[in-house]
């Protein structure tokens, strides 16, 4: 009887039956046998059951074997289509899929796809069905472009592989926090938690509400200077916490790694040193269990959970310190036996990227001095002005927030035209490459939009010159001030000036900033029309908050 009122949503399909019937119980005489058929030839479909339902899925199930598909019970990268609940969103989808990305071939979508098939009888076009993909995600930040592969984003493109097996997320001891299950917490609550700051001693107004509700922060990273950052007054406590976040990170488990990260946030800001139990439990961002964890340090001096921490974390650390690693592949390497970086190069099945990274491991690992930045950048404007002199070029990222050390090099160039700078991507590169400045491309030419994007690796001339990592985007000047918005970051003030704008019925993107957004449970229906933002200050005006210089984006 099992799923009989979701049968009923299928159309009832007029045909012969096919048998007798013996093989057939009379209750599941349903469309779901009367259309065999070869819809699904050539298609390799895998259901996330999430959201569907064990009976709809069941009936899927024999719908597509029936119909001349393959039905895999695990996902693989072997897949054709990955189909999805109509509610799940990309972000979503993959989560549950435990993957950072899917290959390209991989179609994901909704289940209604499926019901339509089997209605009309044919494969319809995937593209009619494609998930919204929506909403920041937290450690890729996060996305700033609205695709499945996020090209823009650094984050996406260091996990290249797709896991062969079972993630590894057990590996630190399991401890229960409030925001670990993700049918839980939405992202949109994340992005909030993690892009509030406490409220300092000048509005202890606010703090109750503020603990009544834990979701809206009064205040916005994004509107607060970095450069008002408070003394961290809880440092005996962060100093406990952050190496458990940073396992957890390792080892793959997002959800208490973000738990950690928004707890050691907020007692980072808090304007005194945290001196009980209930004063801990009223802090946004911290619950009972990390309250717990608190008082333990606060009493012992240590946290017993600290040494649990698995011997794999500082292995897996060096892993993805391997640029094109995440934390996937790490996990990978681990289970295949690999401890040394000795083993991977040796043993592990390598793609270019891995290859290049690993090449120049420790000169990647380094940070530049400014000085560095700015004679690479020099190089990049060079190049650009000889192609065309009126060429805007913008050193952006870490050094643009005036950071006195750079982990690699951003720049951004565009044109006041609004058209020159259509071709000009692949005439400085051509130019960088000759001269023999790059030296090995990670990611030659990302399309994201009207947006290029080069992520390499370059060598100033002269002996005892390091490698270093060299970002450049080419970028339409329509969309100037958000690329520069985005460019420039921290990666933590974007997260919070997206979630900001989620509050407004706002979208912001490295392309624009969109108004009259709908969004339902977090996934976006209309995208909504984009503001005109000459400038970066047009920006912050139309998300109503102080206009912050780049130093004071540090967050
Ligand atoms: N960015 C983002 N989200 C990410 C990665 C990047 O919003 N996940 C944006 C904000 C960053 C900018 O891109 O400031 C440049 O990225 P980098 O990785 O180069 O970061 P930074 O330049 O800020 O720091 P670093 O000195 O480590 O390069
Ligand atoms: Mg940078
Ligand atoms: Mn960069």
């Amino acid at each position: 009887m099992e799923g009989h009122g979701i049968l009923k949503a299928f159309p009832k399909v007029k045909r012969p039956r096919p048998n007798d019937g013996k093989d057939e119980p009379p209750l599941k005489k349903t469309s779901a046998e009367s259309t065999r058929g070869t819809v699904f030839q050539g298609v390799t479909v895998y259901i996330v059951p999430a959201g569907i339902g064990k009976a709809r899925c069941d009936i899927f199930h024999r719908q597509i074997t029936q119909n001349g598909g393959q039905l895999v019970t695990v996902f693989s990268p072997s897949c054709t289509h990955v189909v999805v609940d109509d509610s799940v969103d990309c972000q979503r989808a993959l989560r549950l899929l435990k993957v950072e990305r899917l290959p390209s071939a991989v179609q994901l979508i909704k289940c209604t796809w499926l019901s339509a098939c089997i209605s009309e009888k044919r494969l319809l076009d995937p593209e009619d069905y494609s998930l919204p993909a929506e909403s920041p995600t937290i450690a890729a930040a996060e996305e700033p472009t609205e695709t499945i592969v996020a090209p823009v984003s650094e984050e996406a493109a260091k996990d290249a592989l797709v896991p062969t097996q079972e993630n590894l997320t057990e590996m630190v001891p399991e401890i229960q926090e409030e925001h670990h299950d993700e049918d839980g917490v939405s992202q949109n609550d994340l992005d909030a938690l993690i892009s509030g700051i406490h409220p300092s001693e000048s509005n202890q107004d606010q703090t109750q509400s503020l603990a009544d509700n834990p979701f809206m922060p009064a205040k916005w990273v994004c509107s607060q200077p970095s450069t008002a950052k408070v003394e961290n007054h809880n440092k005996h406590i962060t100093d406990k916490l952050e190496p458990l976040a940073k396992a957890y990170r390792h080892t793959g488990d997002k959800w208490r790694a973000l738990g950690y990260s928004k707890a050691i946030n907020a007692l980072k800001s808090y304007h005194k040193p945290i001196a009980s139990y209930d004063e801990a439990c009223k802090i946004p961002g911290i619950g009972k269990r990390m309250a717990d964890k608190i008082m333990e340090i606060m009493e012992s001096g240590h946290l017993r959970k600290l040494d649990h921490i698995g011997e794999e974390v500082p292995v897996l650390e060096m892993f993805t310190n391997i640029w094109g690693a995440g934390t996937k592949t790490a996990q990978m390497w681990y289970q295949q036996g690999f401890r040394t970086l000795e083993d991977i190069r040796t043993k592990a099945v390598l793609n270019n990227t891995l290859r290049i990274g690993l090449k120049h491991y420790d000169d990647l690992l380094e940070r530049m001095p400014r000085s560095e930045a700015n004679a690479i950048e020099k190089t990049v404007r060079e190049a650009a002005h000889s192609v065309d002199a009126q060429l805007v070029v913008v050193l952006c990222g870490s050094y643009l927030r005036g950071k006195s050390t750079c982990g690699d090099v951003d720049v951004l160039i565009t044109h006041p035209d609004g058209k020159s700078h259509k071709g000009v991507f692949s005439k400085v590169l051509h130019l960088l490459h000759q001269s023999g400045f790059l030296t090995d491309d990670l990611v030659s030419s990302e399309e994201n939009g009207e947006q290029k994007k080069y992520m390499g690796i370059c060598r100033l001339p002269g002996p005892s010159q390091r490698h270093r990592r060299l970002d450049i985007i080419v970028v339409p000047y329509a969309e100037y001030a958000c690329a520069l918005l985005y460019f420039t970051g921290s990666a933590h003030f974007n997260r919070s000036m997206r979630a900001l704008a989620k509050t407004k019925h706002m979208s912001l993107s490295e392309h624009s900033l969109n108004c009259d957004v709908v969004r339902q449970q977090g996934v976006k229906l209309v995208a909504g029309t984009p503001l005109h933002t000459p400038a970066e200050t047009d920006i912050f005006k139309h998300l109503g908050i102080p206009y912050r210089e780049p130093n004071e984006r540090d967050w």
